[in-house]
């Protein structure tokens, strides 16, 4: 299985992780933003990543990768079949690619990938402004959700914890602090010690800062 992208994608990373948690053998070619790679292309012409091919078969979306990944190789089970731990899991994995990921983007895209990967000057007050104004409602929800066990549904891994962890990374790229967020902390503290995470994210870390 051959997946286009960056890990620096929270979606991207996602998908990565679920293979690991699954012991599912994945081909990471990497690409940038808006990359014209044309086999990547063609698995998704829309140009977003992460994008997959599996022999013949190509499919687009974080979301929808994950479900072709867990029909296909269904144990462990990152998402549960009890129908209220399933509509969980799918709610947070929504969660963290729109609402987190929403308040995450302006800070991570205006300090990390602009000036970083594309040399050019990000707009730091649009990333201030959702960190001040958009995050803490964000937090605030996710902080008062997270169960004793540091897993959001069924008290072990999912696709809810991968889906939420993954922007929490880009937060902590992008120089947010969890500071005010025990709980969250924890939980991140927590996924980033799964082998899973740990490996893809020593090397964004590394990466980033080769790169000053
Ligand atoms: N819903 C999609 C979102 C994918 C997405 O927005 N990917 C970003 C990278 S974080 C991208 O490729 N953006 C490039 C662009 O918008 O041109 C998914 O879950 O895969």
């Amino acid at each position: 299985m051959i997946l286009y992208g960056s890990s620096f994608s929270p979606f991207v990373r996602k998908v990565l992780a679920f293979a690991a948690e699954k012991d599912v053998a994945i081909d990471l070619h990497r690409i940038g933003r808006a990359s014209t790679d044309p086999a990547f292309r063609e698995a998704n012409p829309l140009g977003k990543m992460p994008a997959l091919r599996d022999g013949d078969y190509l499919l687009a979306d974080s979301s929808a990768i994950v479900a072709y990944i867990e029909a296909l190789h269904p144990e462990p089970a990152l998402i549960p079949a009890e129908p209220r731990a399933r509509g969980m899991a799918l709610f947070w994995d929504e969660f963290g690619d729109a609402e987190l990921f929403d308040a995450v983007r302006p800070m991570f895209f205006n300090r990390v990938v602009r000036p970083r990967f594309e040399g050019k000057p990000g707009d730091l007050a649009a990333a201030d402004a959702s960190e001040a104004d958009v995050l803490p409602g964000v937090l605030a929800y996710l902080e008062a959700r997270i169960p004793e066990s540091l897993f959001l549904v069924e008290d072990r891994i999912t696709l809810a914890d991968l889906a939420v962890a993954s922007p929490l990374v880009n937060l902590e790229h992008a120089g947010g602090v969890l500071d005010g967020y025990p709980r969250i902390s924890a939980y991140l503290a927590a996924m980033l010690a799964r082998p899973s995470f740990a490996g893809l994210v020593a090397k964004e870390r590394a990466m980033l800062a080769r790169m000053g």
